[in-house]
């Protein structure tokens, strides 16, 4: 977009009129969409970064790509790399960083209409976004279930699979087959809520994307079914997606905790933000 074109909804494309938007009542349908990025400050890696991120680090694990991890034919073969990360990534390990805390506090004040997660680390749930407002588009570590015969597995004995980083398997009479996790693999289907709620982005009158290269379809296109003229905030290291092709786009490029406090600070929400992040 030309830079001289005018927002339709915004006074100018910064966080400070995203702030009176909020501030003047006109934004409280406020979609969020979260990847990887936002949980990095926590201390878990994401796919992509270069050096830091997973992809780069499974280079030890031989792996024929490094998306091979999350491909269901490799885990039949082998599942010891994916057992070695959900060793790393499992939830109780780590706790939120103030972006899911901001999202826990925009649900307090009543302006979530729904958060749609990539993350599998189940931070947002800890940080005390309800339940009922979150997506998990690529499930989670909270069930798991047999790979062939799908009946679900008991979540103690998981666990403490997961911390010997072993693969369980099914205890089903003649089954034995592998327990994965319900997160997605590559070709899996979203789970049934994703699809169910799709439409949930149309309907939103503030979209904030924190944290995702959106480059895994279909997530990487919610940002695209806000309707024009929604002003849509892209807090990340890098531009992405076609966040900033719109007039009412905002890009805050950065560390996204840093860009949440700002909008914070602008929202004169900073102390009450900071005293909910340190409960949680
Ligand atoms: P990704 O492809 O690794 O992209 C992460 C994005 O975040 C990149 O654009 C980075 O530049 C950016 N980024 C990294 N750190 C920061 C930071 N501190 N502040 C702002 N931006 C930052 O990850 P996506 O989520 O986009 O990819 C989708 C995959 C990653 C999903 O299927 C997830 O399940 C999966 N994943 C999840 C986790 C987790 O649950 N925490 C960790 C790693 C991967």
């Amino acid at each position: 977009v030309d830079p001289d074109t005018p927002p339709d909804t915004l006074s100018d494309r910064s966080l400070r009129a995203v702030a009176q938007l909020i501030k003047d009542g006109a934004a409280k349908q406020i979609v969020v969409m979260t990847g990887a990025g936002i949980s990095t400050a926590a201390g878990i890696p994401d796919f992509r970064s270069p050096k830091t991120g997973l992809y780069h680090n499974l280079a030890r694990l031989n792996l024929p790509h490094p998306e091979a991890v999350f491909e269901i034919d490799f885990f039949r073969d082998n599942p010891e790399p994916f057992y070695l990360l959900a060793k790393e990534l499992y939830p109780g390990n780590f706790s939120p960083t103030i972006s899911h805390a901001f999202i826990a506090l925009l649900a307090k004040k009543g302006l979530l209409r729904m958060l749609f997660t990539q993350n599998i680390d189940c931070l947002e749930r800890a940080a005390g976004v309800p339940a009922d407002r979150i997506i998990e588009a690529h499930g989670s570590f909270a069930t798991q279930r047999c790979i062939d015969c799908k009946t679900p597995f008991p979540d103690d004995q998981m666990r403490e699979h997961v911390k010997r980083g072993e693969a369980p398997r099914c205890a089903r009479d003649g089954c034995g087959g592998l327990v994965k996790p319900d997160i997605v693999f590559f070709g899996e289907q979203l789970p049934e809520a994703f699809h169910s709620n799709i439409s949930v982005p149309c309907a939103a009158d503030l979209v904030l994307v924190m944290g995702t290269s959106l480059l895994v379809h279909p997530f990487a296109g919610l940002p695209r079914r806000a309707r024009e003229g929604v002003p849509r905030v892209l807090f990340n290291l890098e531009r992405v997606g076609d966040m900033g092709t719109r007039a009412d786009d905002v890009l805050v490029l950065g560390d996204c905790d840093s860009g949440i406090r700002k909008l914070a600070d602008e929202l004169g929400w900073r102390d009450e933000l900071e005293a909910l992040w340190r409960g949680v």
